[in-house]
Formats: structure tokens, sequence, C-alpha cells
């Protein structure tokens, strides 16, 4: 908007110079009006766009491939905007250096999907100070001055958790294991991420509520598969009695499956082991419906329309909501998983 503004205003500005000049018989020209304009008015289709930075985590997992993809398809030159986006490769550097970038190319808005949650006061006090609005994507990040960021859209983390910990409770209860000990590890996403810190707070709090429930241990999968598999290697080479693996995303289940099977064991409903994930992304569907995964919680990563939606409203000079949560479900092998594949959008 600002940069918008300001380019018009240069424009005309530069209208009004070069006329001057021409007025003052000099040799230069009057401006011609290039097609389209009449002398004087000034309009730019470069200059109408509105300019997107978008500081995006990396790709480490389905769901984040689907959240990038929704950016791309929103922010596109015929809906009028110019998206500048960056993949930070899970480090949260590279994320700053990208908002740095952004505000020196003085784009309309900042975007963030924050890799974790502290660390980010000083530049969004750099953003602050170039008048650049943020909106928060995603993850959240723990600011002293919520007034740094306009808005933020995401998942409910810890109702996520809980809504996990009282499946499991209802699964294992209609499995007639209610009052069996049951011995739990975590495939935790990464450390000090909101989906983390609220996945694993939210299973914690049903966790408190089964005294014959065990977490036997918790390390971080990155999000990723191959790092699940590798945690799910070692807590198998450790603990010869596991029940149930709680994956922090759909990609770490992936590969935690695999690990349990290349340990000659098996999981889903029938199952040694069983293994739940969270997003709910098409391939989780997939693995429900060969036996594999048992349930997925949804984080819908379709935040495109939804950012659209809260730059619409303060272009309009609207107030918008601080704090935008998605709807959010879940699945698991009960259910005609079979009709409902074929509707999922990511
Ligand atoms: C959740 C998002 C998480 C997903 C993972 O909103 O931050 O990051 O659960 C992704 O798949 O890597």
């Amino acid at each position: 908007m600002k940069k918008r503004v300001l380019s018009i205003i240069a424009m005309l500005a530069m209208t009004v110079s070069m006329a001057a000049c021409s007025s003052g018989g000099s040799d230069t020209p009057a401006p011609t009006p290039t097609e389209g304009e009449e002398g004087g008015e000034v309009s730019s289709d470069a200059g109408d766009l509105i300019t997107v930075g978008y500081a995006q985590v990396g790709a480490e997992s389905d769901w984040r491939t689907a959240n990038t993809e929704s950016f791309k398809s929103t922010f596109t030159e015929d809906k009028g905007y110019k998206l500048i986006f960056d993949d930070a490769q899970q480090k949260q550097e590279n994320q700053i250096k990208a908002i740095r970038s952004f505000i020196q190319q003085d784009v309309d808005y900042i975007v963030v999907a924050p890799v974790v949650e502290t660390g980010w006061e000083t530049v969004l006090e750099e953003a602050k100070e170039a008048g650049i609005p943020v909106i928060l994507s995603d993850r959240m990040m723990q600011l002293s001055d919520d007034e740094l960021y306009v808005a933020w859209v995401g998942g409910n983390f810890v109702k996520e958790g809980e809504t996990c910990g009282e499946w499991l409770a209802d699964y294992l209860e209609a499995q007639g294991r209610g009052s069996e000990d049951i011995n739990i590890v975590t495939i935790q996403g990464t450390i000090g991420a909101s989906a983390q810190v609220g996945r694993t707070e939210g299973f914690g709090n049903i966790l408190a509520q089964h005294d014959n429930w065990k977490m036997l241990d918790m390390q971080s999968g990155e999000f990723t598969q191959a790092k699940g598999q590798e945690v799910m290697e070692s807590f198998l080479k450790s603990y010869d009695d596991i029940d149930v693996v709680i994956c922090e995303n759909d990609n770490e289940a992936f590969g935690a499956i695999d690990a349990i099977k290349a340990a000659g064991k098996t999981c889903g409903p029938d199952g040694d082991i069983i293994v739940v994930g969270f997003d709910s992304v098409k391939a989780a569907f997939e693995s429900m419906i060969a036996g594999d995964l048992n349930a997925t919680f949804e984080c819908n990563p379709l935040h495109g329309p939804r950012v659209d939606e809260i730059i619409k409203k303060l272009e309009a000079g609207e107030s918008v909501e601080k704090i935008q949560y998605v709807d959010e479900a879940y699945f698991d092998t009960s259910m005609d998983l079979e009709t409902i594949l074929p509707e999922r959008a990511y």
C-alpha cells in the first residue's frame, strides 16, 4: 500500500516536473502520455500490485507443501498481488534474513510462518519501523508486544493434542484395554515450534488423566519422515513393549511405520503398535486405508485465502480479528476413508 502510493506520487511528481521543464522553454518535449493514460494521469500495472513477502518455514512435510501451494495459488498477479516467496529450509536465521530483505524491498505486507516461537522481537521491530504490517500464518511467535503483528491464522495445537488423547482413550476402551497399562512414546515436531509445543501440551493434559498410561520417551523427529523413522528405530531398540506412538505430524508417522515394519512388528488397527499422526494429509488417508496408520488429527494448511482476506480488509481500512483459528477434525479407520479421500483438498 505504502509502496504503491509512493510510486504513484513519485510518478506524478516526475510528470509535473517534466511538464514544468517543458513549459520553462527547455528543449525537453512534454511527456507523451502512454496509451490509455490522459495527460498527467499516472498508472502503472506494477505499481497497482500489492507486494507480499512470505517467509515460509521450509519444505519438510506434505503439510508444508500444501501450505506453500495455497499461498502461491492465492497471491497471483491476476488477483492483484506480487508474491515474493522465501523457503528458509527450517532455519530461523534464514527467515530473519528474508524478513530483512522484504523490508529493504519495501513490500506492502510481510507474512511469516515462524519456524519457532522465540527470537523475533528485533526483526519485527524493524518491520514496524519501516511501516510494514506483519501477518503470522501457521505457527505463533512469543512477543512482548502483540502490536508487532496485525493478525495470526492457524491451527489450535493444544486442542489438536487433547483431541488425540481423547481419541486414544476411547479407542483403547473400545478394544477392552481401558484399564490396561499402556506404554507410549512420542515423536515430537521441531522443538519450540507452536505445533510441537501445543500438541505435546495438549496430549499431556489427557495423559495426566490416565494413571495406567506411561510416556516412556519423547524425541524430536523435526516433522520429517526420515527423522521420524530414525527416532522410532531408536525407540524400538530401547523399549520392547511400546503400545502407542504419537507422531506430531503425518510424515513422522510414515517414518515410524517403516521402522516398526523393519523391526518385524506390526501396526495399525490389528497391530502390535497403535500409530497416530497430525495434519490429515492425503497420504495419511492412504496409510489408514492400507491398515498402517490408526488415526490422524487435522491441521488445515490452506491459509492463503485466509491471509488474502485479512489483507483485503486492511486495504479497505477495516479491522481484522487478531487470532483466527481454522476448523479442524480428525479421521480414523472406523470412517469411510475411501469416500472421504477424493474430496480432500490437500
Ligand atoms: C502445523 C505446522 C506443522 C505441521 C507439520 O501448523 O506448523 O509444520 O504439522 C509442518 O507437518 O512441518
